[in-house]
């Protein structure tokens, strides 16, 4: 089933995908003869391939079409000059100012500026070993203590970006409410040469302030119950100034966040002070430039080149015409291994949503599923049931041309392997040619024939392959933008707002109305059977240990 627009082109997209269907990616290769320089594009550093889609010149019109039909090119304009496309919580989405501030207003900019400097400061102050701890010791380790936007973003860059770590810190991430996290962490760690940063923007989040007390609780103990050692160790990031200074952080150590970035929009502001701290202010302001390279061509170029908007619309196209669940990004390069951990938040808190801004529900679907992992290792186990499964699952392979470890063929067998991924996907294997190769094994025809269709794969299976030249703070900035306008671009196809989160937030108040009836300060009277059989197991199981 696919979704209905109100007018032609999602019909004539329709009636166009019965059409293909009774094509191949490689029988569109051979009536294109320069297929892949027409269906290939760079910008900032990246070229994408598009080339291996189940998609023809006429498709992409039909699409671009699709696009005009939704004012795409005003939403983009709308999204990156502060107009309120948050319109669910009534405010911009303006993370693209923290690399371009060309579209704020003085005060913000001004703001915005202010926090960058005081950034590097802090981050100058910790790596000079000015900043001490307690004991008069230098800072050795970070621990950052968020979740969601407040992890995933920091965590993801700081991996990725290993390569051009200075030597003063090691930054480490806490995130889930499960001791077991944070006690792994402190496990190693002295607390006279710890600094953990609370990474919260409304500094309610369960996870992150039970975290804190913790760290906070194993702290001053080290330091013989004197609670005034947590100004030395204890900086925030928050919009919430007045709920750090509770905590104990002093207020000059409060980084500002603004209501208009998303926690998952976010690593470009002061929730990027890990990333600061681990590879330094150049690198993490090379990562903002590499973004606002992405940002200009997102905002400038015409849709038919534009690399965010060919991404959005081939996603919708397989999304909405040929009911693909989902959508594998499997990037080939060590570094980027936490890529689609971090874009599962940004997409699927992104695009998965039902309601349409113009008031009902989405007729069809809207974000697929995002899932895969890093190559080579994906191989050998999930991606059997990319070429035999029988689901169309469109993937996006990432690759990139230079290794930062250059050890003798490991990188060309890395390139390679992902070269053939994308390649047996679109050609697949004919049930000919599987059985050929059973009675080349020595097989008699009749067991060939029979063991054929195991071995045949379909292909026909479509796929986006962007290649870098190495992975560096400015080539990550934008790929990570790409993914970020892709799922923009999605949005206003869909009609749905991108930016709110309201499925995320009901989990922290459901959770906080169990505890209460965990703890006894509740009866649970309103709760169902399963939940209330469950908490009286967790009961017993406390009882009977005490
Ligand atoms: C991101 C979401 C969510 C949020 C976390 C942490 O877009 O809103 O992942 O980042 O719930 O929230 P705090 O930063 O407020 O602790």
């Amino acid at each position: 089933m696919h979704a209905t627009y109100d007018s032609s082109p999602s019909d004539q997209l329709a009636v166009h995908k019965q059409v293909l269907e009774k094509t191949s990616i490689s029988e569109l290769f051979s009536q294109q003869a320069d297929r892949f320089n027409e269906m290939s594009c760079s910008a900032a550093g990246i070229t994408l391939d598009y080339s291996k889609n189940i998609a023809s010149s006429q498709t992409l019109e039909l699409l671009f079409d699709l696009a005009r039909q939704r004012q795409l090119e005003d939403a983009i304009q709308k999204l990156v000059r502060g107009a309120p496309v948050n319109v669910t919580e009534a405010r911009p989405a303006l993370h693209t100012a923290l690399r371009n501030p060309v579209h704020l207003d003085e005060d913000v900019a001004a703001a915005v500026g202010g926090t960058f400097a005081e950034m590097e400061k802090f981050v100058r102050a910790v790596h000079e070993g000015e900043w001490r701890g307690f004991s008069g010791e230098r800072i050795r380790d970070v621990v950052n203590i968020g979740i969601g936007g407040s992890d995933l973003g920091p965590l993801m860059v700081t991996e990725a970006l290993k390569p051009y770590k200075k030597p003063f810190v090691d930054c480490h991430f806490v995130s889930n409410v499960d001791a077991g996290d944070l006690s792994e962490v402190l496990k190693s760690l002295n607390p006279r040469t710890t600094l953990f940063i609370i990474a919260s923007k409304t500094f309610t989040t369960l996870e992150t302030l039970t975290n804190a007390s913790t760290a906070r609780e194993w702290l001053v103990s080290a330091a013989g119950s004197n609670e005034s050692v947590v100004s030395k160790h204890f900086v925030a990031v928050s919009a919430n100034v007045a709920k750090a200074v509770e905590f104990g952080v002093v207020e000059d150590n409060v980084f500002p966040l603004w209501d208009w970035v998303g926690g998952r929009y976010s690593l470009w502001s002061a929730i990027g002070l890990p990333i600061a701290l681990a590879v330094g202010m150049d690198n993490f302001n090379a990562l903002r430039a590499g973004a606002g390279e992405m940002d200009k061509h997102f905002t400038t170029a015409p849709l038919e080149q534009n690399m965010p908007v060919i991404m959005g619309l081939l996603g919708v196209w397989y999304v909405n015409f040929w009911d693909a669940h989902t959508h594998a990004v499997l990037p080939y390069d060590h570094y980027l291994r936490f890529f689609t951990k971090y874009l599962q938040q940004l997409d699927m808190e992104s695009n998965g949503k039902r309601a349409v801004l113009a008031g009902g529900n989405v007729d069809g679907h809207t974000g697929p599923v995002i899932w895969g992992d890093v190559g080579t290792n994906g191989q050998h186990s999930f991606h059997q049931l990319l070429h035999q499964g029988t689901r169309l699952i469109p993937v996006d392979f990432i690759a990139v041309l230079k290794s930062h470890n250059p050890v003798g063929d490991h990188h060309s067998l890395l390139f390679s392997s992902c070269l053939s991924q994308s390649r047996a996907l679109m050609t697949g294997k004919s049930l000919q040619q599987a059985q050929q190769g059973f009675q080349a094994m020595g097989y008699t025809a009749d067991e060939a024939l029979a063991l054929a269709p195991h071995k045949e794969m379909p292909g026909n299976r479509p796929s986006n392959t962007l290649v870098m030249e190495q992975v560096t703070p400015e080539s990550l900035g934008a790929l990570i933008a790409l993914y970020e306008h892709k799922v923009y671009v999605q949005s206003v196809i869909w009609g749905i707002n991108a930016f709110d989160q309201w499925g995320v937030e009901l989990g922290k108040v459901l959770c906080q109305d169990i505890h209460a009836v965990i703890e006894r300060q509740e009866t649970g009277e309103a709760l169902d059977d399963s939940t209330m059989g469950l908490i009286e197991r967790y009961w017993q199981e406390h009882n009977a240990c005490k």
